[in-house]
This record gives structure tokens, sequence and C-alpha cells, in this order.
């Protein structure tokens, strides 16, 4: 039975939450996003994102459990681990600093009066420290990943693609792994990383392109493109936050980073946390 309604928490700069929001508005399933989570939920898993709440119901996480829920289908065994290599180079998100906070601080509120949106954008900062200090660790842990590396990860779809006879892999609309991999490119694209300039320009990856082409046309009216900056057809931005939401997002940022004694053993727990719960990234079976 398709949702009456979707509530989702998460960002939209995250690969997974993308995924959730494109499922939601090709299905066209009234939804609204909130971007830090309820305090309960906060308590149990952190800001690991995206969570929803379907009609109502229970919160629950993980995009591709999500995506079924919501009537897609699609991704085979050996799909998670393309998927791992196409998100290469997101380690190269807080290359700078001021970067990474400023894209998050123009994130919009979707939900509730504006007192809301100014609390929750205030406590946002802290999910932003949070995804901040775990991609530099990961960044100095693994290394960032070569432009050769990059390139292999997409040739990989380069060739699945070529193999296929329609404009997308589901065939006449997209299904399940391509949603996960375009979020994946609207991650790439909404904090630049050097993953995007082999994706323009690589002379082996012509169909990775056109398949970009025809999903940004399928969503040429997604909220949330940021490849539409990027990639043939040029399609607009997301609208920004506005100014009252970014100053509170700023000051909230300031008191998060003032009470780091708290709010970064705070990150490591939680870090942890969700490392051990399994449930961060892709499963790689
Ligand atoms: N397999 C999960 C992955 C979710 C995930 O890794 N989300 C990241 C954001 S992109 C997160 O919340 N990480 C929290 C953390 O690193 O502790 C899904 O598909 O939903």
């Amino acid at each position: 039975m398709t949702p009456r309604f979707v509530r989702v928490y998460g960002g939209d700069h995250s690969p997974w939450v993308q995924a959730v929001l494109l499922g939601l508005h090709h299905r066209k399933i009234p939804h609204d996003v909130v971007t830090f989570p309820p305090l309960r939920v906060f308590l149990r898993s952190g800001v690991l994102m995206p969570l929803v709440s379907i009609d109502g119901g229970p919160w629950h996480h993980d995009s591709s459990r999500i995506l079924e829920e919501l009537g897609f289908s699609g991704k085979a065994q050996g799909d998670d681990r393309m998927l791992a290599g196409a998100l290469s180079g997101g380690t190269n998100r807080t290359d700078s600093a001021w970067r990474f906070w400023h894209r998050w601080s123009l994130v919009r509120e979707r939900r509730g009066p504006a007192p809301a949106r100014m609390l929750r954008s205030a406590l946002r900062s802290f999910t932003v420290l949070y995804f901040y200090l775990t991609l530099e660790s990961l960044g100095r842990r693994f290394g960032h990943s070569s432009e050769d590396d990059i390139r292999r990860s997409w040739q990989r779809w380069e060739e699945r693609l070529a193999k296929n006879q329609h404009p997308f892999l589901g065939g006449a609309e997209p299904n399940l792994v391509e949603l996960q991999l375009f979020g994946g490119l609207q991650c790439h694209c909404s904090i630049p990383v050097p993953t995007i300039a082999v994706l323009q320009t690589d002379p082996s990856l012509p169909r990775v392109r056109e398949w970009i082409a025809s999903m940004q046309r399928r969503f040429e009216d997604y909220p949330h493109l940021y490849s539409g900056d990027c990639f043939e057809p040029s399609l607009p931005a997301p609208a920004r936050a506005p100014l009252h939401e970014q100053v509170s997002f700023w000051l909230g940022s300031v008191a998060t980073i003032l009470a780091f004694p708290v709010t970064v053993p705070l990150w490591y727990f939680y870090m942890r946390h969700v490392r051990k719960s399994g449930k961060f990234g892709v499963p790689m079976l």
C-alpha cells in the first residue's frame, strides 16, 4: 500500500537521504523533512540518517529498506560494492572546512513554524561537527581516493549502462539502485569533490553522462537537485535557507565549537555506537 505521508529526518548532503527523497519525489508521496532528529531518536542512534516515520509509524533507518517500502526494487548482489566505489571521493568534502560548513548552513528547514525551524537549524550545527570530524578521521585513516580509483569505479557503471538498452537501469523508470547512485552524485555535487571533474570530462564515461542527463530530465522539478549545476541539462540549484535560519545555524555552530569538551566526546561516543550497530555506510557482503 502506498504511504499517505512520510516524515524524513536527514540533510540533503547525504547520499542515502538523497536516495530516499528521490524515491518519495518519484512516487509523488507527500512528505516533509527535518534536519535534526527527535530527541528520543537522537538518544538511540545519534545523527545517523536517513530515518523515516511512515504514516506516523516508528522511526526506522536504511535507505534500501525504506525504498523497498516505497515500492522500489532492483538491487542485486554486488550492487552495494559498486555503490561504495561510486562514493569514492566523498572524504574530500572536508578539504575546505569553510566550504563544508557554509554548504550545510544553506540547507533549508522544511517543517514547522519559524521558531522551530530556527531551533533545528541551530541544533543541526552538531550534526555538521559530527560529519566533519567523521570525514576528517576517515580521510586521515584511509587516505583519499585517487582519480584512477574514481575512474575505475565509474567504469564499472559505464559497462553496465552500455549493456542496458533503456534510458534507466530499471527500464523506462529508475530502480532502487540507481536512486542510490544518483543520490551519491547529488552528494558529490552538493559539496564539490574531484569525482565531478572525472565524471564531466573522462572520455571513457560517455554512457554515465547520458544516464546523468536522463536522470536530470526525469527529476528536473526535484527540489534537492544539486547536480544541475555541474551536468547537462543545466538546472537550478536547491533554494537556500532564509537568512534567519542561516543566522541560527551559525550561532549554533559557535556554541557547538565552544562547547567542544562536551560535543567532541559526544561525537566519539555516537560514532563508535553507530559503527558497532553496523548501520553505517554500505553493507559489504
Ligand atoms: N546503509 C545506510 C547508510 C546510512 C549512513 O551511513 N548515513 C550516514 C550519512 S551519509 C550517517 O548518518 N552516518 C552517521 C555516522 O557516521 O555515524 C542507508 O542506506 O541508509
